[in-house]
């Protein structure tokens, strides 16, 4: 059946991404400088143990210069995308593409599909001009779509590199978040090991914006998911004002950090956000949250106001610290009793066995929640080991807990306002829309940079492309160190190295700002419509970043 576009996507099909300046005259024009070497985050001896070959390896900037390797013979990449959607991610395959093959027109790009899991079973597609110019800035990535297979044992990693030398391939890009880039540095480190001349090379994909450091400004996808999560928090904004007969309970996705929350709050001034990161720093327990809420309910109420919007991050269960206990009670427990836990079907088993195995306090807290919050805790965490936080329903439990306390609250002569609910989950809508221009420009130069780094055969990098908030021409390409982003944590019961998460930081310039305005935000109806993402139009609307990416800058 032929593809049916939109009129949009037919006039969108023609936008052409701006390269930064140094990449302009294509891969042979551009030189790799190297810096001094790095060191991990913390943990440096242990990482230098587990990554003898790439440990601290320099930073890469590239300046323009004639390439006199690059483009001499011809070379075969792979690309996998990997663990979430972020818009963006098909014009990082159509800068890699066209890289490649202004390099030498004989490059070859196959995509894995899947996910990681393509690269274990060695399933691939060719990437010809004819399919990449059919997903130039579209969002989604269903060109080869993803998964979140984490490639760990040994079994595993002879796969990566069977499938890697049957495809004669001399080099890999892994398009994927802090876990992904996490497992791009490990099998970096095993092809060294293994004498193999792979280049391995991550490109920084999350909507969550928490895989971001002094080199890496901004992870691709962000930008476009908050617009679209703002445009439709601005619209509920103006719903409560136009009825003033609700409260909304908005939980938006970004699995740890608070940062879309933050961003989408900055963006559109809504009566409450809560920052995990905050939670977390003031140790604020899961009643101390409710009050905050029930109290700013009682403030409107006192001056007719019943209605308001709160934003709740989805990671912020695992923010209050008797919650953290418990997930992390829970992580350890579901791992250590899963053979047992597979052999029984019935919800009651599960958490009897499960509370049996937790300690006294926080088996009592597993009980106390309702029944579907514990079934949500309880389910399966990700090949990363991380619980699956876009499945429990945070704005329910703060809405029914709220309500008891409002209750009391009324019982004690301290409110008199009505009540009313409505609870929404903006994840999954905001991950595969179509890429802003920012997101169309920055995907399309980290995956042209992706190949620049890969054809000077450097491995065990990050894409890297900096001066984010200047106009495309000035960005700086370059290529930051792996193992430079990392530190052990532990994860599924066992110490592991990882990709530090970026979260939240409350000295910094976002939060700060947010500080500033909240508690007028609490009484005020300051509300702030943000609209569609604009891709036509005046540049003040169709290419305006992030107030995160402004602020920070
Ligand atoms: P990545 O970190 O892989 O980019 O994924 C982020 C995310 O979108 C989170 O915001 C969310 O919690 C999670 O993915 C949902 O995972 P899944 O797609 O497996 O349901």
């Amino acid at each position: 059946m032929p593809t049916i576009k939109s009129e949009l996507q037919i006039e969108r099909s023609k936008f052409k991404p701006t390269l930064p300046a140094v990449l302009r005259s294509g891969p042979t024009g551009v030189l790799p400088r190297m810096g001094k070497p790095t060191q991990s985050l913390s943990d440096q001896s242990s990482l230098q143990s587990i990554f003898p070959k790439t440990y601290g390896l320099p930073l890469a900037v590239f300046s323009k210069g004639r390439n006199a390797v690059v483009g001499k013979k011809s070379i075969r990449l792979g690309v996998v995308l990997s663990g979430g959607q972020a818009p963006g991610g098909h014009n990082v395959l159509a800068g890699l593409f066209d890289a490649l093959k202004k390099a030498n027109p004989k490059n070859k790009l196959i995509g894995f599909l899947g996910g990681p899991s393509g690269i274990l079973e060695n399933k691939w597609v060719d990437l010809t001009a004819p399919l990449v110019d059919r997903y130039r800035n579209t969002g989604g990535f269903d060109m080869i779509q993803s998964g979140r297979t984490k490639i760990e044992t040994p079994e595993q990693f002879n796969a990566a590199k069977q499938t890697l030398e049957t495809n004669r391939l001399d080099a890999l890009v892994v398009v994927g978040g802090d876990d992904s880039n996490t497992n791009a540095a490990l099998l970096a480190e095993y092809f060294k090991a293994q004498g193999l001349a792979i280049s391995v090379v991550g490109v920084p994909k999350t909507i969550d914006g928490d895989l971001k450091n002094e080199d890496i400004e901004a992870s691709f996808g962000f930008d476009t998911a908050t617009k679209i999560y703002s445009e439709v928090v601005g619209n509920i904004c103006r719903d409560v004002l136009s009825a003033q007969k609700y409260w909304h309970f908005v939980r938006l996705m970004g699995r740890s950090a608070s940062h879309i929350t933050l961003e989408v709050a900055l963006k559109t001034q809504p009566n409450l956000a809560l920052i995990g990161e905050e939670v977390l720093a003031k140790k604020m327990t899961l009643a101390q949250g409710v009050d905050q809420i029930a109290q700013a309910v009682a403030r409107r109420a006192e001056t007719k106001k019943n209605y308001g919007v709160v934003l709740i991050p989805e990671g912020l269960i695992e923010f209050i610290p008797e919650m953290k206990d418990l997930i992390s009670g829970l992580n350890d427990t579901l791992a250590a009793q899963e053979p047992r836990l597979a052999s029984v079907s019935s919800f009651e088993e599960k958490r009897s066995i499960v509370a049996s195995a937790l300690s006294a306090p926080l088996a009592a807290l597993l009980n106390s929640l309702p029944q579907s919050i514990q079934a949500q805790l309880m389910l399966d965490r990700d090949p990363h080991g991380n619980v699956q936080v876009s499945q429990i329903e945070t704005e329910k439990l703060l809405v029914e807990m709220v309500k008891t306390r409002l209750a009391v609250l009324k019982a004690e002569g301290k409110y008199a306002g009505k009540f009313a609910a409505i609870t929404h989950f903006f994840g999954y809508e905001g991950r595969c829309g179509a890429p802003s221009n920012f997101d169309a420009t920055y995907c399309y130069a980290l995956g042209y940079n992706a190949a620049v780094l890969s054809l000077n055969g450097l491995s065990g990098y990050l894409s890297s492309v900096k001066n984010l908030t200047q106009p495309a021409a000035q960005w700086v390409p370059g290529g930051v160190p792996l193992t430079s982003m990392m530190n052990v944590e532990r994860r599924k019961g066992k110490e592991k190295p990882v990709i530090q998460k970026a979260l939240v930081k409350l000295d910094g310039p976002p939060f700060r700002a947010f500080e500033k305005m909240r508690d007028s935000l609490v009484l005020e109806d300051a509300y702030v419509y943000p609209g569609p993402i604009q891709y036509f139009g005046p540049s003040s609307v169709t290419d305006i970043t992030t107030k995160t990416l402004q602020l920070e800058s």
